[in-house]
């Protein structure tokens, strides 16, 4: 069957209720005050689905590319060029296309962009694009979208990497590594697992304080606080230090995480890393993190290493197998390319998952359901610029990954993705799972 015959299926199935109607795009704002885009996708049945497009700081280079304007307004921020893509190109392109047919409409968005990193539409307008058809199409159904793309079987809560201390591009203090998350794995239920969490981020809060002064509660983007410490073990020992004070148990209660998002202390021409001030080759940085795992109950450590380094990953890998999982996030990209050869070569326990590293719904589902498949994890992911969409909530549902990166319980666009997954909860009743114990001991 040749491509426009798919066309005419699609079109002509005689269930025009779920028919793309009308599609449009505006500029908004995210959580930094940077500019992003909004699309919205009307059906024939009334179905409205609106969706906004999240940014990273620590960008991967084979990410799919976000489109700028670069003139004067927003200090070249803008987006006008991207949501001009959405009413322009994409808008006549989508409509009459039945909203279910979700993989279609993707193609359909590919095809139209037509490079291979989303570079002529932009992923920003893409990427909003796609999330907002699958919302329309659920919003058509009367469902709710995580039951719309899993099912009725859809019932996994996930487990958060709660990002608690930030440093790396996200705050303005001299942490090396970018995140520090704490994991309630110990929790019977995702809402008592936020309970707890919530219940160490407070403690935390009062030991920073007493510890550094007032400014050292001062948030970066992601809500977790943005101390002037100066080494990782410093924020590590402060995790802990918080879990014990608020009466759990490190390494039971909570296991930990970090980001170390590795490519931006990477040093090129040397082949050096630059941790806690101190220039680590890659042997010594493998040394570095295998003592870390051995000191605290880290499960996961993403990007340890640059976005080129696979053969270093899979160095620690070997290292640390039984305790911590290596994750890929800039080295993965969400691209499924990538994440071949990163299980080809060992290198990863698990990506991270980002839908606008990638540009839509269905690759990300490719890339999900590659690594289920080969018994790896799959996060997914908010990025450090977000918005008050909590599309992700449903995401992690919806393709029962177990796990959810979402930032700290602070700040309107990182709430909304918890406050979304206690919805969801609820909505569920008894049949709710909790992901938590899925992350195995340390
Ligand atoms: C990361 C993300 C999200 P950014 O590196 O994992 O925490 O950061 O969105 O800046 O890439
Ligand atoms: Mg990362």
């Amino acid at each position: 069957m040749v491509k426009s015959d798919v066309d005419d299926l699609i079109r002509d199935n005689g269930m025009s209720e779920f028919k793309i109607s009308d599609v449009y795009a505006l500029q908004v704002i995210d959580s930094r005050g940077d500019p992003t885009v909004e699309v919205v996708v009307i059906t024939e049945g009334g179905g409205v689905g609106r969706a906004l497009t999240p940014s990273g700081a620590s960008r991967g280079t084979y990410e799919a590319v976000e489109l700028r304007d670069g003139d004067r307004r927003y200090n070249g921020r803008g987006v006008s060029r991207a949501v001009d893509n959405v009413n322009k190109y994409i808008a006549p392109s989508l409509k009459g296309l039945d909203s279910r047919y979700y993989r279609h409409v993707d193609r359909r968005l590919i095809e139209i962009d037509g490079t291979s990193n989303k570079s002529r539409l932009g992923a920003n307008a893409i990427v909003a694009t796609s999330l907002a058809n699958v919302k329309a199409a659920a919003d058509t159904l009367k469902m709710p979208l995580y039951q719309f793309l899993g099912g009725f079987k859809s019932r996994l809560l996930p487990a958060p990497l709660m990002n608690v201390i930030n440093g790396g591009l996200h705050a303005g203090n001299e942490l090396s590594f970018q995140e520090f998350m704490i994991i309630p794995v110990g929790a019977d239920s995702f809402s008592e697992a936020l309970r707890i969490a919530i219940e160490v981020y407070k403690e935390l809060k009062k030991h920073l304080k007493e510890k550094y002064g007032p400014s050292a509660i001062n948030v970066g983007d992601e809500g977790g606080y943005a101390p002037p410490m100066k080494s990782n073990s410093e924020a590590l020992n402060a995790l802990v230090q918080a879990i014990r004070s608020a009466g759990y148990v490190d390494g039971l209660d909570f296991m930990l995480a970090l980001d170390a998002a590795a490519s931006q202390i990477y040093n090129d021409s040397s082949n050096t890393y630059t941790v806690d001030g101190i220039s680590m080759t890659s042997e010594e940085l493998i040394d570095y993190y295998v003592e870390l795992v051995n000191t605290y109950p880290i499960k996961i450590i993403e990007d340890p290493f640059h976005e080129e380094g696979f053969k270093e990953f899979a160095e620690l890998r070997k290292r640390v197998a039984s305790k911590t999982l290596i994750i890929g996030d800039d080295l993965t990209v969400t691209n499924i390319e990538r994440i071949k050869k990163a299980l080809s070569l060992d290198a990863i326990d698990g990506c991270i998952i980002k839908i606008n590293q990638v540009g839509t719904l269905s690759e990300s589902e490719d890339s999900i359901n590659l690594l289920l498949m080969s018994s790896k994890r799959a996060i997914i992911s908010h990025r450090s610029g977000d918005t008050e969409d909590p599309v992700i909530a449903h995401i992690a549902v919806a393709y029962e990954t177990g796990l959810i990166k979402t930032g700290a319980p602070a700040r309107g666009e990182r709430t909304s993705k918890y406050n979304e997954l206690l919805r969801i909860e609820h909505w569920l009743g008894g049949d709710a799972k909790y992901g938590g114990k899925y992350l195995g001991k340390i």
